[in-house]
């Protein structure tokens, strides 16, 4: 079934500089999380479990192997009009021309949109963790009778910077909204929650930066050039003439813009019950690679998700998240760690030829923790990483630190014996 009523457009990313060095060649809706699955999957996923399936993903910065995921992953019927396309700026953009902002972004793309017939925009962020029905976020939009919806969620004081804050009357419709208050401000912009969500101190209402735009009102913001952003302009200056509704959603959300954000939320799956749940009928899908199962030997896990194809030997893996085709030696412990995995094995017979030292993945008795590792590192014997607030943000050709978290960067070796 194909909702023919909504088109989607997901903003696929500005630069993704908070996610260095893990979007140094890649752009952020590619960066692997989960084990298995790419950033994009999410919210793509989100609408394909709400029959949602004309899909849009805009994007700038290295779209290469975001184009080659989407390209892999998402195969619709000859006979559907289902679709998921990548649009590039800098496959037709001068560099002056890129795009300014989320809102210039669907701007330059209009004409791509309107070539489909749709009553409703839906506009997703690219970088969130969630799963939310769209399907009932839709048919909230349609009751109300809103030009807009903003879904919401309630957020803390220490949070609530960082996002666009709303007020509602009691019929849900927005009254107030201010993109990333000062601290100052924060005290006029509190709202009436629920007694849990005040419980957790959550007092505010922000935006998710997902948005429905009745189709003329979008073509109509769309013809002023001088609004590069949702939340810094177009928003603010439409609630005042737009019925805007607040679709409050208070399930697990979280925005994976940092290093910090993008770690809590792998290492948050291995939890006993996680807060972004994999293991529902709502599927998170993903590029289906069809490889062997995993391989595990002599080793102790606990808190652990093992994605396929891997080979462990290690003696312990704690709360980390091991993804596809990892290889991990003999006595080995790893701690707190999310391993992207790798892109192919090494068969024996080219470890021999080509006299290959330091293999793909974690060698023998190396010691792990606190660490991100992106795809296809090769970490030699007795390495000992042990990241931590006690070290400072530093950044070499193999690795960085952020807030205490050691990033190995994709294709990296780090050699026997390293200590960091
Ligand atoms: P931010 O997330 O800070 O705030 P922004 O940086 O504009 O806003 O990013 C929104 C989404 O668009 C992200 O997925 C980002 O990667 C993507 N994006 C940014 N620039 C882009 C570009 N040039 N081309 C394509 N995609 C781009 C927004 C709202 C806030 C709200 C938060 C919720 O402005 O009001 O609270 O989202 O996370
Ligand atoms: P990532 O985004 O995780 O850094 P890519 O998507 O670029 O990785 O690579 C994923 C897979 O595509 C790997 O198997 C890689 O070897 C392969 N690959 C990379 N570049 C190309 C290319 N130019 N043409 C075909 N396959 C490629």
């Amino acid at each position: 079934m194909i909702n023919n009523k909504v088109l989607s457009i997901i903003l696929g990313g500005g630069q993704g500089s908070r996610l260095y060095p893990l979007t140094a060649d890649r752009s952020k809706p590619a960066v692997p999380i989960a084990g298995k699955y790419r950033l994009v999957d999410i919210p793509i996923s989100n609408c394909i479990n709400a029959d949602i399936k004309r899909i849009y993903v805009l994007t700038q910065f290295n779209s290469a192997s975001l184009n080659r995921h989407i390209k892999n992953t998402y195969h619709f019927s000859f006979f559907s009009s289902a679709f998921v396309d990548v649009l590039a700026a800098e496959q037709t953009m001068q560099s002056d021309k890129w795009f300014q902002g989320t809102a210039d972004a669907v701007r330059q793309s209009m004409h791509h949109f309107l070539s489909n017939d749709f009553k409703y925009a839906l506009i997703l962020s690219g970088d969130q963790l969630y799963n939310m029905d769209l399907e009932d976020m839709i048919a909230k939009h349609e009751e109300s009778n809103a030009e807009i919806s903003i879904a919401t969620h309630p957020v803390n004081a220490k949070d609530a910077t960082g996002f666009g804050l709303l007020k509602t009357n009691d019929q849900n419709i927005i009254t107030s909204f201010i993109e990333k208050p000062a601290a100052d401000l924060l005290p006029d912009w509190t709202s009436d929650v629920s007694d849990e969500m005040k419980a957790e101190g959550r007092n505010y209402l922000a935006s998710m930066g997902i948005y429905i735009f009745n189709r003329d009102l979008l073509i109509k913001l769309m013809q002023n050039p001088d609004t590069n952003d949702f939340g810094k302009e177009i928003i603010p200056q439409s609630i005042h003439n737009h019925k805007t509704y607040s679709y409050q959603y208070e399930g697990y959300w979280t925005d994976i813009g940092t290093i910090d954000s993008f770690f809590e939320a792998n290492l948050g799956l291995t939890d006993d019950i996680p807060k972004f749940n994999l293991y529902a009928d709502d599927r998170v899908y993903t590029n289906a690679r069809i490889l062997p199962t995993s391989k595990i030997s002599g080793t102790l896990l606990n808190k652990t998700v093992i994605a396929d194809g891997c080979i462990v030997h290690a003696a312990k893996i704690e709360r980390s998240v091991i993804g596809i085709r990892s290889r991990i030696g003999k006595e080995s412990v790893v701690l707190n760690t999310y391993m992207m995995g790798n892109d192919s094995y090494e068969s024996l017979e080219r470890i021999e030829k080509e006299n290959i030292q330091i293999l793909l993945g974690i060698g023998d008795r190396c010691y792990i923790n606190n660490c991100i590792i992106d795809k296809n590192c090769r970490i030699g014997d007795d390495v000992k990483i042990e990241g931590g607030k006690h070290l400072k943000d530093i950044e070499t050709d193999s690795y960085q630190i952020k807030d205490g978290i050691v990033v190995i960067k994709k294709g990296a070796i780090i050699p026997k014996g390293t200590i960091i």
